[in-house]
């Protein structure tokens, strides 16, 4: 895949398919909450392997059953990327339906 910046009306047309997602001080963010702490830690480890697999790592944080997301691509002097995206949508698809 190809990792480039994306200007702001891609970004802005890629969230019309992101429910949830909003570009926050720069970074494509979202907060997810899970049903419990396990919930939350399963979905990181899952989301984990992805990253690591496309070596591309998301700036996050846990609180008990919430994760905090802020997505980024500091080789790209810190632009929202085609590879933020794609880490995005690999995180929708692997949380549970709620
Ligand atoms: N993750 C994120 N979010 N942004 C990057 O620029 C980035 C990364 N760069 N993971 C990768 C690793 C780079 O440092 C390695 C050398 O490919």
């Amino acid at each position: 895949m190809e990792r480039r910046a994306l200007n702001t009306a891609e970004v802005q047309t890629a969230l019309a398919d992101l429910p949830g997602w909003e570009v926050v001080d720069g970074k494509l963010s979202k907060l997810f909450r899970f049903q419990s702490f396990a919930a939350a830690m399963g979905w990181m480890v899952s989301v984990a392997i992805y990253a690591d697999k496309i070596d591309h790592h998301p700036e996050w944080s846990n609180v008990y059953s919430r994760v905090q997301v802020n997505l980024v691509t500091h080789d790209l002097d810190n632009a929202i990327s085609t590879f933020d995206l794609a880490l995005a949508r690999k995180m929708d698809e692997l949380a549970p339906v709620d």
